[in-house]
């Protein structure tokens, strides 16, 4: 067990969302929904048995089938979907958690099979990315997408402001917008991918209208305490998306747009997606972290002691730790009590429904009895 004092067990108020301690669960995408995108059964004892953690957020989630870039994923955008949410928002409610949804569009990063009528997926720019992607007939690569007209903004962002008001529907305590990981909102961000010449492409102020757009309009369906977003300036995930060519400028000037909602918190990927804390060299994710007025959750590869270092430092405000929640239901008092972790194999991340899902034990103290002498 750790020596340090720590309040990371305590509760703190992130917005108007109170958490019972500063453990997040970060989004995890598992591919265990329904074809239609509808959450099952599974999913509400799934996220029920990590009700402990401070805050779940829930796994990325897309808001049209256009936004969908991955088989099995969830969606809402039908009634379906908001009911089998309700199940999950209920159970975790009724274990005493809170729980946000994340909004997602993938943009570029999907495959024609996913998306309506077999159509391109949209982008900024029609810049394809590399990789493949789940599909209902197993990985293939991601296909040519085409940009989005200007004309089309307005609909996109009616698209977010349904979702947002499908997830209070569906009983959510707020939302985080999904603007990281190389994803639509992030490829307007990044000059790598947005080519445009419209108000939305260009000057730095342009690559990030989309994002405050659209914060604004979902901050104008929750209200600003209950809206999250998530950044990630340096990943090269998904689709090994080449980095913003000024990215202290390019995401400093966003995060300073988005103090003016007043929003619930900023969640960093710090580093790789998945991968690796190592920055890029000229970039300082603290100096951008520090122009947030508001609460800061870190993110990344995260264990106990980075989690008591940073918050000793005052650099975050709670820590979301992802792939630990998968095998580790109970990761907030094993982490509290000092017991040790058990680790998922890569195999049970996606897809495969109960197996490698809902069945990790809690802590079994039993188990580590000494033997008899
Ligand atoms: C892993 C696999 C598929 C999608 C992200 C939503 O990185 C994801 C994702 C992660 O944000």
């Amino acid at each position: 067990m750790t020596e340090t004092t720590t309040d990371l067990f305590e509760p703190v108020t992130l917005g108007d969302i109170a958490l019972a301690n500063r453990i997040v669960m970060a989004p995890l995408t598992r591919a265990r929904a329904c074809e239609d995108g509808v959450p099952t059964d599974l999913h509400a004892t799934y996220y029920a048995q990590r009700a402990s953690a401070g805050l779940i957020i829930a796994e990325a989630t897309n808001i049209t089938q256009q936004g969908r870039g991955y088989a099995l994923t969830p969606g809402l955008w039908t009634e379906e979907q908001v009911a089998g949410w309700k199940k999950v928002t209920d159970a975790v409610h009724a274990a005493g958690g809170k729980i946000v949804s994340q909004l997602w569009h993938v943009g570029r990063f999907s495959h024609v099979s996913l998306q309506p009528d077999g159509k391109a997926p949209v982008a900024p720019s029609a810049i394809k990315a590399e990789g493949k992607t789940f599909t209902v007939d197993g990985m293939q690569d991601v296909s040519e997408p085409r940009a989005l007209e200007t004309d089309e903004i307005p609909g996109l962002i009616q698209d977010y402001v349904r979702a947002a008001e499908n997830a209070k529907r569906a009983g959510f305590d707020g939302v985080e917008v999904h603007s990281a990981n190389s994803y639509l909102l992030d490829q307007f961000i990044r000059d790598s991918t947005n080519k445009r010449t419209d108000q939305y492409g260009g000057p730095i102020e342009n690559r990030t209208r989309l994002t405050q757009e659209i914060v604004e309009a979902v901050v104008g369906v929750w209200g600003s305490g209950r809206v999250g977003i998530r950044l990630s300036p340096t990943t090269p995930d998904a689709g090994n998306t080449p980095m913003d060519s000024t990215p202290m400028e390019t995401y400093g000037y966003l995060i300073k747009q988005l103090n003016r909602f007043n929003l619930a918190y900023l969640h960093f990927v710090e580093g790789a997606t998945a991968g690796s804390r190592d920055l890029p060299e000229g970039i300082d994710l603290d100096a951008l972290r520090d122009l947030f007025e508001g609460p800061y959750i870190g993110n990344n590869g995260y264990d106990l002691n980075l989690a008591v270092e940073r918050r000793a430092e005052g650099r975050v405000d709670a820590v979301a730790f992802g792939r630990p929640f998968i095998a580790n239901p109970d990761l907030v008092s094993r982490l509290q009590n000092g017991q040790p972790l058990a680790e998922a194999e890569r195999e049970t991340y996606y897809g495969n429904g109960a197996v490698g899902y809902i069945d990790w034990p809690e802590f079994d103290r039993d188990s580590l009895a000494p033997a008899p002498a």
